[in-house]
This record gives structure tokens, sequence and C-alpha cells, in this order.
């Protein structure tokens, strides 16, 4: 991917892809094909030199920083946990935002309280930020690695605690569970390849400027 006449932004179908759009459009970036109704991988653009790699969002730091793709637009969850190896991460988009928490059932009793004879269990996608979060808080805890779903791990008991993304708050009440801590704030980031950002640094830097200014003027 990626010669010197074609930028290439990976980037996921669903709510980054909704949401991004309209930003893009700013730099004169309409996609050809709604990835919702098409099949294709990759997507033109109205702008020929400019082309669009449709993936799962939690490959999309990956394709970025073997530079598979130049530019990517993925959600800051996604980053931490992928670590950032090999990005730049020059922009928050301020899109697809939400939040970062550590949920339970509404009275977590043994749960919550020292004292237990075994470390809590928590199920996440999100290994390193959960880790991260409880050694920060100097607890020692099992981290128990899920794909999804996690709001089921406590009803059946299969963990204490979950750590998930939080928007309405509708997913976690709806399982009978409540938001118990704030990790971070999340959205979707611009991220470029450290190569891409050199070898192409007038095409990115033109599009990073373009971003910036529909950011600005959509808060
Ligand atoms: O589905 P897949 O495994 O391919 O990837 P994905 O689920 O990570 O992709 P996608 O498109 O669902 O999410 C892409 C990015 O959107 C995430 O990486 C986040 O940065 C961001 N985002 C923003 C969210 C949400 N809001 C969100 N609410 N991602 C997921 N959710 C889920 C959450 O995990 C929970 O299951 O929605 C549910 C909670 O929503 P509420 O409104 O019920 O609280
Ligand atoms: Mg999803």
């Amino acid at each position: 991917m990626g010669t010197d006449e074609t930028l290439t932004i990976a980037l996921s179908k669903g709510r980054i892809f909704e949401q991004a759009m309209p930003l893009l459009a700013a730099a004169d970036i309409r996609a050809l094909d709604d990835p919702e109704r098409s099949r294709k991988l990759i997507l033109d653009t109205s702008d020929p030199r400019v082309k669009l790699v449709i993936i799962r969002a939690s490959d999309v730091p990956t394709y970025v920083q073997y530079g598979a793709a130049d530019l990517g637009v993925a959600g800051k969850d996604v980053l931490l946990e992928h670590g950032g190896e090999g990005l730049y991460e020059p922009l928050d988009l301020r899109i697809a935002r939400c939040r970062m928490m550590v949920a339970g059932k509404p009275d977590p009793g043994l749960a919550m309280h020292p004292g237990r004879r075994r470390l809590r269990r928590i199920a996440t996608k999100y290994v390193r930020c959960a880790e991260r979060h409880f050694a920060a808080k100097g607890e020692q805890v099992e981290i128990i690695k899920l794909y999804g779903s996690m709001e089921l791990a406590p009803l059946v008991g299969l963990s204490d605690l979950i750590v998930d993304l939080v928007e309405s708050g509708n997913t976690l009440k709806a399982n009978g569970l409540v938001p118990l801590e704030h990790i971070c704030d999340i959205s979707s980031r611009l991220i470029v390849n450290k190569a891409a950002w050199k070898m192409k640094h007038a095409r990115v830097n033109d599009l990073l400027q373009a971003l910036r200014g529909a950011v600005a003027s959509s808060v």
C-alpha cells in the first residue's frame, strides 16, 4: 500500500466511519462506497489520491504501525492496548466518545471489600488498561481476558468486576450492572505512520490541518 501518490487511511466501519466521514469531508475526501453495504475492503474516494482501508477497530494501529496504511482513525482504548509503537497521534478527533469504567453488581458486597481470601477477578478486553488501573490503586487483581460481552462475566460468576466502555450506560443497566470507577475518557485519534509522516509530510500535514479545522468547528 502507500505509494508516493496515494494516501491510505485505515478505519473501522460503524461508529468510527460514520463520525469520521464528516470530518474527512472538510478535507474534500468522500467515500465512493458505503462500507455497510459493500463488501469491498479498500474504498476509493472522491480524491483519486486517497483510499480508505476498512478493518477491525483493534487492527487499525497495527496496519498503521507497519505502514500498510499511512494514517488511521483509532479509539484511545485501542491505542492504549496497542501501545502506540511506530505511530504518531497528532490529533484528537473528538468522535466516538465514551468512558472506560470499572463496573459490577450494584451491591458488590465482598467483591468490593478487602480482607478477602482470593484476588478479585476482573474480566475485560482491555487487559493493559485494567492492569494499570488496579496497579495504580495498589491492588493486585486477576485479569481474565475476554473478546466481547464482558457484561455477562459478573452475572455468571466468571468475574467480580469488568472493565468496559460505557456511553449511555444502557448496556450495563440492561444487565443489572452499575458503573463503579471511572478510568479514563475515550475518543478517537488520528494516527500517522512515522515513516509516512516524514516521506509524505506535505500531504499528511495538509490533511492534518484540514481535520484540525473541522474538529475545531465541530465543538
Ligand atoms: O466490534 P469489533 O470487535 O469489531 O470492534 P469494536 O467493538 O471495538 O468496534 P466498534 O466500532 O464497536 O467501536 C470502535 C470504537 O468506538 C471503540 O474502540 C471505542 O473507542 C469507541 N466507542 C465509543 C465505543 C463505544 N462508544 C461503546 N459504547 N465502543 C464500544 N462501545 C460499546 C461498549 O463496549 C459496550 O458494550 O457499547 C456498549 C456500551 O454502550 P452504552 O451506550 O450501552 O453504555
Ligand atoms: Mg463493537
